[in-house]
């Protein structure tokens, strides 16, 4: 695999405004020049939990928040379970209660099983972030969003919507069946096609769980291929799935015939556009999401902020976000990723 370096950017200004936050990439975790912090961090101690670890997207969330967490002068370490299972993530969640840690960040499993052990974590002084994937609002401090559940259903769907030329079968290749963040997307874009007259002639005929295995998501492409012989296209909301998919894609009969869009990183996606299996896809940078992330950890555990709506915070060189309604912090909106613009991205 090839990896580019990141080199300058000279993009156009839409680029720039819609990836500002691209820019920062978290591949790395040198921590930069000394910038404007969040607060004085101090001796915080935070731990990140992703939703399992071996995610090259969790790798870079985490190496962004280890970047912020330098910057703030605080302690952050990762842990994490080997499946994106809830059950998994719990031991975790009462490890950073015992340990009294400031902050925990995590990218939730599930909505509703964790919020047991979140409020006994809460109850020990721990503030809670999500990030990536919330649990029920009453459950935590505070969410970061890395873009609305509807610019990302909104993204998809016009992808896959130009690659198939507007007509024809699609399926849904997601992650675990009770995650809450491809749930919320897909839930939009089942409604955006059911009500949008631009995708009257499209129907969605499946929806399959790879469960952001491997493996599991490669087995599930090429039953997707079998079960449907007219399917025009796959969308895969995970970084995992899209990956998966286009490996199966990219060395069958299908390539070039079923188009593959969704969320994926540029790293691991670069081989599948360069090679014609996928034309575009979209995504954030994980790197500042997580740098984000541990910026709001820092301002809540210092007490610069309560998470109220309105409460303002400043993340390093991301810049000052506010707290939105539900106690949600947005990170900006989805960028597509294509052959003109991959060679531009590392991570
Ligand atoms: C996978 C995970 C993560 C999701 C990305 C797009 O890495 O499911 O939660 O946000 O894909």
């Amino acid at each position: 695999m090839k990896f580019h370096t990141r080199r300058p950017i000279a993009l156009a200004a839409i680029i720039l405004t819609a990836s500002a936050a691209l820019t920062a990439c978290g591949s790395d975790d040198d921590g930069g020049d000394s910038g404007s912090s969040g607060g004085d961090g101090g001796s915080l101690s935070m731990t990140m939990l992703p939703k399992n670890l071996g995610n090259p997207y969790f790798d870079t969330s985490t190496a962004g928040a280890e970047a912020a967490a330098e910057e703030l002068g605080a302690e952050i370490e990762e842990v994490g379970p080997e499946t994106a299972s809830p059950d998994a993530q719990v031991s975790y969640i009462n490890t950073v209660a015992q340990q009294g840690k400031d902050a925990l960040i995590l990218s939730a499993n599930d909505p509703e099983a964790l919020c047991d052990a979140i409020e006994e974590a809460r109850s020990a002084d721990v503030k809670v972030i999500t990030f990536d994937a919330d649990t029920n609002p009453e459950c935590r401090d505070l969410f970061i969003n890395q873009a609305t559940a509807e610019g990302i259903a909104a993204k998809q769907l016009e992808l896959i919507s130009e690659q198939i030329g507007g007509e024809g079968e699609i399926a849904i290749l997601s992650a675990a069946a009770n995650a809450t963040n491809q749930n919320a997307w897909i839930d939009m874009m089942e409604t955006e096609l059911a009500d949008n007259p631009d995708y009257a002639n499209i129907e969605l005929v499946d929806t399959v769980y790879g469960d952001d295995d491997d493996q599991k998501s490669f087995d599930q492409t090429e039953a997707l291929l079998q079960n449907h012989p007219d399917l025009k296209g796959i969308i895969s909301p995970t970084t995992v799935g899209i990956a998966a998919a286009a490996r199966y894609l990219s060395d069958s009969s299908s390539k070039g015939k079923v188009a593959l869009t969704g969320l994926g990183t540029p790293n691991q996606m670069r081989e599948y556009v360069e090679n014609g299996t996928v034309e575009s896809f979209a995504l954030w940078n994980p790197g500042d999401l997580g740098a984000l992330a541990a910026y709001a950890a820092a301002a809540l555990a210092n007490g610069d902020i309560s998470g109220e709506e309105g409460d303002s915070f400043e993340a390093g060189d991301l810049g000052e976000f506010e707290v939105g309604a539900d106690g949600v912090v947005l990170l900006g909106e989805p960028f597509t990723f294509d052959a003109d613009n991959i060679g531009d991205f590392d991570f």
